[in-house]
């Protein structure tokens, strides 16, 4: 970076009578010319990330400071009357749902901050994940259009752009390249398609509704566009440098399936290596099995795709004959290996006409990981427990983490310096060197009660001014935000604060500390029950934050269109992060950590990561209640959720006996009932809502008694701040570059 250079030109730079996006866009082209171009050296080994979401949020700020000029440009706008702050307008590149999109870009961060080898590739969705508004307390989706202000960190790559090819029709991947800035400049390279109508559709959105046949046809496009424009420039760039060496393919390239979306890449690059190069089946299969790494992000069994061959036939035939090879293949090896009829059936890549892509990617991958220690756990003995008998070698563990520059360092300056001024600024760096903050911890209390009281207060400020809704900074702030599922349990939450507030009704709570729930989630447009949970916290939160009797000791908020720039907010401001899903189905979480990071204690089940952030900063810090997983499999089967009804039938009843409405859609009553009689084909309760109520309820109001003596809260937030440095991806990804990646 040539700082120099571009503090003289942004000093020279007329700003008079600009736009805020005419600056946004000449600033950053301004720091993108000055910068160090990325590489991508095709002399050594490199690792690949290919994902079909980037959650990448705001460049800008992050960018700068990676780049060393955050500061300088903060004061040379200042000078010229600007507040860096009015960037804030600038729409985050939402390329991404939640959780696994988010881990893409914080791994992104990480590598280039380490200076290791690791480049994207992926889609450059003209929308990305819809803007929330709530029209009369119901979601509703708008178009985001997040280029609307421009994209200047992105630089067009026509001269490289390929050609895919569909049964129906064709395609242009023109790639669109970002520069990842750290000790080493990478490249995150997603694809917009291009040549026609029918093809620009194929990277218009993220997520198309697949419930129809067209929406799942379109997703598939959507896979194999991005995989098989990857995998094309991977191996014209390697035939390029090396030759048609292929036995050394795997010696320069590595590529990490991120979930079963991209697993599509494995077919294409056996098909380029049979037909184009004239490999042998089983070499081409070879290559593949050296190159292919899984991640594994959901046990949940909706969520595992599987494609009819119908389907890939349609529009892909020569794929569909090569994974049907590669399921023969894969079905002779294990039989040799001594399976019976019935592991086979679970290990089968293909069985009546149907594809099973979490199957294929284990077969091929050379190593296979789950995102935390239980849920690596869970795969082993449970989802892939035949392949775990047979290539026992191949799963490991690798635990998310998030990177500490975007998610403390930028989000959380004030307790940078605090921390900066206990132990120096070496763990923004190196990050293990955070531990030493343990040594000071009972003195730093009253300073941190501080810092979090003004993050506190900036974070209730901004809700005020987005949501309407004025909560004072000395409330307690519990925070649930997340993507909204079921699993997640949002919904016993909400029946958690009913329980609340009809005990501060009824006084049989006393002495309540005020304290405000907030929550941010986005729901997938057709997914009914989730939308209704929506609707049902934002009714619970007009009743109590009017109710005169309550107000002053009990808020609720849900805050309109959460996302990552929001999320930076949130984390830094909360006492109290709310991780309370269903003990085996969270995979791991990433929001838990970004709040352990910013110091907020842990009110969480046994479940995901969860089990290692109370491992690393102690029980005795966090408030860990629910069910365990083992016992969680010990009553499934045998579990009447009304039995535990009776104990919780004011709060559960809200939903049906008229305390709300939910504007006639029926949505409460089927939660009502998804919970009584069951949904779908769940059982009923199928999360284990009501199971879990009770200690939840109770572990609320333990944490509000705990919290009124504040050193010794304090000091429970410090601990898990300085024992975070484990959840740094910067850890998670020298694991990848170690036992995966070799890089
Ligand atoms: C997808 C779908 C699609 C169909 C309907 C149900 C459903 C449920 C979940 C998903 C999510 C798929 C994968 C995912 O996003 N996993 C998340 O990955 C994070 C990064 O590893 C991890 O922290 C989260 O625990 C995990 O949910």
């Amino acid at each position: 970076m040539n700082t120099i250079n571009f503090t003289t030109r942004l000093k020279e730079l007329k700003t008079e009578g600009k736009t805020t996006a005419e600056l946004y866009n000449e600033i950053s082209a301004l720091a993108m010319s000055c910068a160090t171009g990325y590489s991508v050296n095709p002399a050594v080994k490199n690792a690949y990330y290919l994902s079909m979401e980037f959650l990448i949020g705001r460049s800008f700020y992050n960018n700068l400071m990676e780049l060393g000029i955050l500061d300088e440009t903060r004061e040379i706008l200042a000078e010229k009357g600007i507040d860096i702050n009015v960037f804030e307008e600038i729409e985050d590149a939402a390329l991404g749902n939640g959780g696994l999109g988010r881990l893409a870009a914080c791994f992104l961060d990480s590598a280039a901050g380490l200076g290791l080898p690791l480049h994207g590739f992926g889609i450059r969705y003209r929308y990305g994940l819809f803007k929330q508004a709530f029209e009369n307390g119901f979601q509703i989706e708008l178009p985001d259009d997040w280029q609307r202000f421009g994209d200047p960190w992105s630089v067009r790559r026509e001269e490289e752009k390929r050609l895919i090819e569909f049964a129906d029709m064709q395609a242009y991947a023109v790639p669109y390249d970002m520069p990842v800035f750290g000790k080493k400049v990478n490249r995150l390279r997603l694809y917009q398609a291009e040549g026609s109508a029918a093809a620009e559709k194929i990277s218009e959105y993220l997520y198309p509704a697949d419930d129809t046949e067209e929406g799942k046809l379109l997703r598939l496009r959507q896979e194999y566009f991005f995989s098989a424009a990857a995998v094309g420039d991977l191996l014209d760039a390697f035939v390029k440098k090396h030759g048609k060496s292929f036995e050394n393919f795997h010696k320069y390239n590595v590529i990490q399936l991120n979930d079963t979306h991209p697993v599509i890449a494995v077919a294409e690059l056996i098909r380029l290596l049979t037909e184009k190069y004239r490999l042998s089946f089983p070499n081409a299969v070879k290559v593949a099995k050296q190159t292919f790494a899984y991640t594994n992000h959901t046990v949940l069994p909706e969520a595992l795709e599987c494609w009819s061959e119908a389907l890939v036939r349609k529009i892909l035939p020569a794929i569909a004959d090569i994974m049907i090879k590669i399921s023969v293949l894969a079905t002779r090896e294990q039989t040799d290996a001594g399976c019976t009829k019935e592991e086979l059936a679970q290990t089968a890549i293909y069985k009546g006409g149907t594809f099973y892509m979490a199957n294929l990617a284990v077969y091929i991958a050379k190593t296979v990981n789950g995102v935390a220690a239980l849920h690596t756990d869970i795969l082993k003995r449970d989802l892939f427990s035949v392949f775990n008998k047979i290539y026992a070698g191949k799963f490991q563990n690798k635990t998310n983490g998030v990177t500490h520059r975007r998610w403390v360092e930028l989000c959380n300056k004030e307790l940078s310096s605090l921390i900066d001024g206990k132990i120096g600024a070496g763990w923004r760096r190196d990050i293990a060197s955070l531990d030493k903050l343990n040594a000071h911890i009972p003195d730093m209390a009253e300073d941190f009660i501080k810092v979090k009281r003004e993050k506190k207060a900036k974070l209730l400020e901004y809700i005020k001014e987005r949501e309407g809704i004025e909560i004072p900074p000395d409330f307690i702030v519990f925070s649930q935000v997340k993507r909204l599922h079921e699993y997640k349990r949002q919904l016993m939450t909400a029946f958690a604060i009913l329980e609340i507030y009809n005990g501060l009704k009824d006084g049989t709570i006393k002495d309540f500390y005020p304290s405000v729930f907030v929550f941010g989630a986005k729901s997938a447009p057709a997914y009914r029950r989730a939308k209704a949970i929506i609707k049902f916290i934002n009714e619970i939160a007009d009743k109590v934050n009017s109710d005169p009797e309550t107000r002053d000791r009990l808020k609720v908020v849900f805050v309109c269109n959460y996302n990552v720039s929001y999320a930076e907010k949130i984390v830094a401001g909360t006492d109290v992060s709310l991780q309370v899903s269903t003990a085996g189905l969270e995979a791991s979480g990433t929001g838990n950590m970004k709040f352990m990071f910013n110091g907020a204690v842990t009110c969480g089940t046994m479940d995901g990561a969860n089990i290692e952030i109370v491992e690393k900063a102690g029980k005795e810090n966090n408030y860990i209640f629910g069910a365990l997983v083992e016992e969680i499999e010990r009553i499934k089967g045998g579990y009447n959720p009304e039995e535990y009804l009776p104990a919780h039938k004011k709060a559960v009843e809200a939903l049906i006996d008229g305390t709300f409405s939910d504007g006639g859609t029926g949505g409460f009553k089927e939660l009502y009932d998804s919970l009584i009689k069951g949904a779908s084909w769940h059982a009923p309760d199928n999360y284990f809502v009501l199971y879990d109520l009770k200690g939840y309820t109770q572990t609320l109001l333990k944490i509000n008694r705990d919290y009124s003596d504040k050193t010794a809260f304090a000091v429970k937030q410090l601990k898990n701040v300085a024992n975070a440095a484990y959840f740094s991806s910067d850890r998670t990804i020298k694991e990848y570059a170690r036992d995966i990646w070799e890089i």
